[in-house]
């Protein structure tokens, strides 16, 4: 089934005619009405009058994550905030966090996406959607959850955590499908078993996973586990949430990327020159029909490819593959987004600790464990109470952690000048797991 014929199945002419339409109307919008990108187009020499093709996009500049940050919290909005009637946002300090906002046409346009993914899933009236994407300034809950009443489906809006519940909940209400991250999904399975509960004899027959990376090995574990059909779906807030791409239950092969509202691109992530679509590189976005937040050429720093090939469902939209890694040094931690340089922002300007850190990732079982080492200075470690100090700042820092990004770790101080200092640019992360 398709849930928009219409626009999912536009032949590719009528397609990239629609795209050259709507992709004039955002450049020249943002250029009127967003200070920053009169100022960055004007800097590189081009004006909304220089896009007559597609291709004339290359002359544009990338609009990256800094600039977000810099422009924080509104400065990119191009309407006025009485039109804005949602806001989400990455977690982080003051200015390293990313704020996104819709007005109500956005949330229609991403209520319509994340409906055609669910439909993709071979989802119904019918089913029963038990949503465990965390509810919040996070995406993945309220924009799965929309999506899914939208299909007229009945939602159970379970948000994160409190596994047992869930597991009840799973028993009770009978879901036929189940939304979370593929990581969570192998937890439930995993606590559902040392419950006693037969996993495998729930109603669930569809999971829609995404917000992190996953391999095929993991969605063969996870169909093992909960006896349903795993499917793929992406997306990022800065350019709407979940819903951007998603795979089809025909094929399961990459995931159709909803091309009459978001144009891609391929680029070097080195040299930013833009690569013959299907070859791997940095996936660049650009919205077509965001009102309160568009973005043009967005670095999304994910590394994927494009598969061009038509497929078996109908759909004319290209297949983004799996995401494969990222050309920034962005941690997925429980599904959490998290940079080495936000962990950093916390540690600083804490009295007793060196600017010497190290962060261990790795996976216990089936959950992300992060382990951050700080180096104390020598006055604190050679100090009267020092175990009772050290103590005290551990637990300081892991509720500043928990409460500044929303993650969970573990926190180990450790002698002065014990860290491994580095001649170049420092590799503060070891990531142990393994996909
Ligand atoms: O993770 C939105 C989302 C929610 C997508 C629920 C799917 C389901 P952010 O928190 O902004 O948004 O994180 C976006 O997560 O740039 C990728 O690096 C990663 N990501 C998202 N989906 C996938 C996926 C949401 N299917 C970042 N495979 C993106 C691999 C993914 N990585």
């Amino acid at each position: 089934m398709i849930y928009n014929e219409e626009f999912e199945t536009l032949p590719r002419e009528a397609l990239e005619a629609l795209q050259l339409k709507r992709l004039r109307q955002v450049v020249a919008r943002v250029y009127h009405t967003v200070n920053f990108y009169k100022k960055s187009f004007d800097k590189a020499g081009v004006s909304p009058d220089d896009l007559r093709t597609l291709n004339d996009l290359q002359r544009f500049p990338f609009t990256v994550k800094q600039d977000l940050r810099d422009n924080y919290p509104f400065g990119l909005f191009a309407v006025p905030m009485s039109n804005v009637v949602r806001l989400h946002a990455s977690s982080g300090t003051t200015g390293a966090s990313t704020v996104v906002g819709y007005t109500k046409h956005d949330i229609e346009i991403w209520t319509e996406l994340v409906g055609r993914c669910f439909v993709a899933a071979g989802l119904t009236k019918n089913d029963i959607i038990h949503n465990a994407y965390g509810y919040g300034l996070f995406t993945g809950g309220l924009g799965a959850h929309y999506g899914a009443e939208k299909i007229g489906a009945s939602v159970i809006p379970m948000s994160g955590g409190n596994t047992k519940r869930q597991i009840m909940i799973l028993q009770d209400f009978g879901p036929t499908a189940i939304c979370c991250t593929p990581s969570y999904a192998l937890n439930l399975a995993e606590q559902g078993r040392a419950m006693g509960v037969d996993m495998r004899a729930l109603k669930l027959r569809v999971g829609i996973f995404g917000a992190e990376p996953w391999s095929e090995k993991m969605r063969g574990e996870i169909e093992k586990a909960l006896n349903l059909t795993a499917l793929n779906i992406y997306g990022l807030s800065e350019i709407m949430g979940p819903g951007v791409a998603m795979e089809c239950s025909e094929e399961r092969n990459g995931m159709h990327i909803y091309e009459d509202n978001f144009l891609v691109e391929t680029i070097d992530p080195q040299t930013g020159e833009v690569l013959p679509p299907g070859t791997e590189g940095e996936i660049v976005f650009t919205t077509l029909t965001k009102e309160a937040f568009p973005l043009i050429r967005y670095r999304t720093r994910d590394i994927a490819r494009l598969n061009l090939t038509p497929c078996r469902c109908g759909r004319t939209h290209y297949r983004l593959e799996r995401i494969v890694g990222r050309s920034d040094d962005m941690l997925i931690i429980r599904g959490v987004n998290v940079f080495p340089s936000q962990i950093e922002a916390v540690l600083v300007g804490i009295d007793g600790l060196e600017p010497y850190y190290q962060l261990i990732v790795d996976r216990e079982g089936t959950l992300d464990t992060l382990e951050v080492q700080v180096e104390v200075t020598e006055k604190q470690f050679a100090g009267a109470d020092e175990i009772k100090v050290i103590q005290r700042l551990e637990k300081s820092l892991i509720k500043d952690m928990k409460d500044y990004l929303g993650i969970t770790a573990k926190v180990k101080l450790v002698e002065p000048k014990s860290i491994q200092r580095s001649f170049g640019k420092a590799n503060r992360v070891i990531d142990k797991r393994k996909i």
